[in-house]
């Protein structure tokens, strides 16, 4: 007897534990996967154009460039990794082949590559050094390598099928693991096509045969979320310009263009792409890719255009904060090199962001919820800094409300929710009050949250009072909540 008193207590708080730690709310509709859940931590990042494009002053390189002309002499990827980085981006997708078919690396599969040009005498991979500059500083690597090809002389054929899936093969096996492996749009027209000069035209829905291509992607690479506009780890927002709905979801359904078939990739309605489907059938969230300057390579005549940081900011909170990613296009002059006004838009963008971002005022609060599931899902988890650990409601609660008190005057106008997204976008919408005047105001409101979710306000509020109204379908899970004084430079 003596000996079950003794052990009594031990069983129930071991038990205890057990069920606290055993009772997570049930996961709710479509799932991000693990790689996925890695491109959510990146936010930010840069593409970057760079091929005999840029020595011809195109956007579109026709495929018939020398590639004597790419030589760029002062060419140095850890500069251009440095200015990246004190963007804030944290991770680069080269564009190793554009439509020119020109290949940053020496691959084996066409003679249209770095080894012709003058760059390291011939002996040069352009793709490995801005790996390894990556490696070094802290960032993630992918790689956009363009289908449509304009000098090879097979396009259009089932050898060029081959030759593509072969570059994909020698991008995924020589450069590490790779965050993204990034597919556009633009396919199939006129080219150089190996001196023929021609018109090309290809059913972009099934010439690449594109289940059995990406069947190398994971093979090969399983960390590499596939960007395209027809979805798959990564949806194309559906615009060049940076960003997505305010109702952007996380989930998505395709929807077929009118009078199309759904069945056939390729024929999606891309209208529909900034919103995404509230409980859409996978995951699938929105990239918004934009050029820091008017055009994707670098032009000398676009001098002053550069995007300024109050722009990126902005762009920022329509990317990022509404749960997209921000793919920032960056491309190095002639020289190799950024242009100094590039490298000082996108520190002071870094610096907006950072600065912004780096006081959260709800740490300050008392911070009362109105449910809880149990002290392993405690309120305080909200502002605790870590993604990891989560808020959470009973599983009949599913509106609830999470309340901030300080004892002296805050001021704020951007207000930061991320939602803990591995058991899926659960909440429909949140609505924020402010004490304003001893009586509660609505302040701002959102629906989908998903990974991030940022609001400005019109004007910064006072208040030593805020209520955040949640409502879900299912029981609420949450993850951080903030709310910032916006910084200015
Ligand atoms: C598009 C391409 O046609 C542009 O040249 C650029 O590479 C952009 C990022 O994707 O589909």
């Amino acid at each position: 007897m003596r000996f079950f008193r003794k052990i009594l207590p031990v069983f129930l708080v071991l038990t205890a534990g057990f069920i606290f730690a055993q009772d997570p709310p049930q996961p709710y509709g479509a799932l991000p996967s693990a790689r996925q859940l890695a491109w959510h931590q990146v936010q930010v990042y840069g593409l970057v154009h760079f091929t005999p494009t840029t020595f011809e002053n195109k956007e579109w390189g026709y495929g018939d460039a020398d590639p004597k002309i790419f030589n760029p002499q002062q060419f140095d990827a850890d500069k251009i990794v440095a200015a990246f980085k004190a963007g804030g981006l944290k991770g680069l997708v080269l564009v190793a082949k554009h439509h020119d078919g020109f290949a940053l690396w020496p691959t084996k599969t066409a003679a249209y590559n770095i080894s012709q040009s003058p760059f390291r005498d011939g002996k040069g991979d352009m793709v490995k050094e801005f790996e390894q500059a990556c490696r070094k500083a802290g960032l993630k690597f992918g790689v956009y390598c363009s289908p449509w090809d304009r000098n090879n002389p097979v396009y259009g054929t089932q050898e060029y099928v081959k030759i593509y899936r072969q570059q994909l093969t020698e991008l995924y096996t020589n450069y590490g693991e790779l965050f993204m492996s990034w597919h556009d749009g633009a396919n199939g027209g006129d080219g150089y096509y190996g001196g023929e000069r021609a018109t090309r035209k290809i059913d972009r829905s099934t010439y690449y045969g594109w289940d059995t291509t990406w069947a190398i992607t994971r093979k090969l690479q399983p960390m590499a979320n596939l960007f395209s506009d027809i979805g798959w780890d990564v949806r194309w927002v559906g615009n060049e310009s940076g960003f997505a709905g305010e109702t952007s979801w996380a989930t998505f359904t395709p929807v077929p263009a009118k009078g199309m078939n759904e069945a056939i990739p390729g024929n999606l309605d891309h209208e529909f792409n900034p919103f995404g489907t509230r409980g859409g059938k996978n995951w699938v969230p929105a990239e918004c890719d934009v050029p820091l300057r008017p055009g994707w390579f670098y032009h000398p005549e676009q001098k002053g255009k550069t995007k300024n940081p109050e722009q990126l900011f902005s762009l920022y909170l329509k990317s990022v904060g509404r749960g997209a990613g921000l793919d920032l296009g960056i491309a190095p002059d002639s020289r190799g090199l950024l242009d100094d006004e590039d490298v000082k838009a996108l520190e002071g963008f870094g610096k907006l962001v950072d600065e912004s971002f780096k006081n959260n005022l709800a740490q300050a609060s008392t911070l009362r919820v109105s449910n809880k599931r149990s002290k392993s899902y405690k309120g305080q988890f909200l502002i605790d800094g870590s993604i990891d650990s989560y808020w959470a409601t009973d599983d009949t609660v599913k509106i609830a409300q999470v309340n901030l008190t300080w004892t002296a005057d805050q001021t704020f106008d951007l207000i930061k929710m991320s939602e803990y997204i591995p058991l899926g976008q659960r909440i429909d919408s949140v609505e924020v009050d402010a004490m304003i005047n001893g009586s509660w105001t609505k302040i701002a409101a959102a629906t989908s949250i998903g990974a991030c979710r940022i609001i400005l306000l019109n004007e910064p509020v006072k208040t030593t009072q805020l209520r955040f109204r949640i409502t879900a379908p299912v029981c609420i899970t949450m993850s951080e909540l903030g709310v910032y004084k916006k910084a200015s430079l």
